[in-house]
């Protein structure tokens, strides 16, 4: 909610036309995030440097906020915003709080692999966790990595910290002005740094915040006539799940995000959205009413 005492868009509700289809935001809920490469113009990227390097170089630069190179070119960037808004529905709300995983250069040791503080396992995608470069951060500037899919394996922190290397994961490494969106609790983890600073800026900055969501959910973003909810892979692309578990999590995440939640039957055995081999045009048993071939 907005503050009183501000003018500064801390929380305020926004709206902007969604970009993402319905494959994309299936996709969002197997893999557990979305890249956007390059997104932010340079002259905002350059800007944003210049704040964390001369105005506000903590862990939180929150008051960054106040400057609408920022609030319009990376909050609302028309590519970021418009996948919040689909995710997310009209009215999200700008964050109250931006973090700078502001990292040395060079730095040897990989962070334990985590999910952030605070989360809990559910259907439901009520807020994102966004990141953002405003530099270019290339594979040996130590660029976060997350392993797509793992919004939906529980497993306690301390036994994620003795972990190594993991198959399948994927780096954030990309161009100035990259963004991305992950739901809150998929794995990552910083990753080993080599080089010393290519940029402006004599560390990897890499900017947190959250948007939430303040309507019930519904299927408002770019709907896709011609797709098969029968047929459609909900699996993470990792294939590390036990079988099936995987499409299942995430065809209920989708399912909620459409409003479905009711119409989701799920009895077990070769239910939706499992048996993707059914015939052309055949709906698969509890395959939610709305999704279904009429
Ligand atoms: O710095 C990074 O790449 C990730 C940092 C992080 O995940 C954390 O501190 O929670
Ligand atoms: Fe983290």
């Amino acid at each position: 909610m907005e503050t009183a005492t501000t003018c500064t868009p801390y929380g305020k509700e926004m709206d902007c036309k969604p970009t993402l289809t319905d494959r994309e935001v299936v996709d969002f809920c197997r893999n557990g995030y979305l890249m956007l490469p390059g997104v932010v113009p340079d002259d905002v990227n350059r800007q944003v440097i210049d704040y964390l390097d001369r105005v506000d170089s903590t862990y939180e630069p929150t008051p960054i906020m106040e400057e609408s190179f920022f609030v319009d070119g990376v909050l609302m960037n028309p590519q970021a915003a418009g996948a919040v808004r689909s995710l997310l529905g009209s009215g999200f709300t700008l964050p109250l709080i931006i973090s700078n995983h502001r990292g040395p250069l060079p730095f040897d040791q990989p962070q334990n692999w985590h999910r952030d503080g605070g989360t809990i396992y559910t259907d439901r995608l009520d807020y994102l966790q966004v990141f953002y470069y405003p530099e270019e951060c290339t594979e040996d500037m130590g660029p976060t990595v997350v392993l797509p899919g793992s919004h939906f394996m529980r497993n306690k922190a301390p036994m994620m910290a003795h972990l190594g290397s993991i198959r399948g994961t994927v780096s954030s490494a990309g161009p100035a002005g990259t963004i991305f969106l992950t739901v809150y609790g998929i794995w990552h983890r910083r990753s080993r740094a080599t080089s010393h600073p290519k940029g402006k800026s004599k560390y990897r900055n890499l900017l947190k915040y959250n948007y939430w969501r303040t309507v019930p959910p519904r299927r408002d973003w770019i709907t896709q006539e011609d797709i098969d909810f029968n047929t459609i892979k909900f699996d993470p692309p990792a294939g590390v799940f036990e079988q099936f578990q995987g499409a299942i999590a995430a065809a209920r995440m989708f399912t909620w995000l459409c409003g479905a939640e009711d119409e989701y039957r799920k009895r077990g055995g070769q239910c939706w959205p499992i048996a993707t081999t059914v015939r052309d045009g055949v709906n698969q048993e509890g395959t939610p009413g709305s999704l279904a071939n009429r």
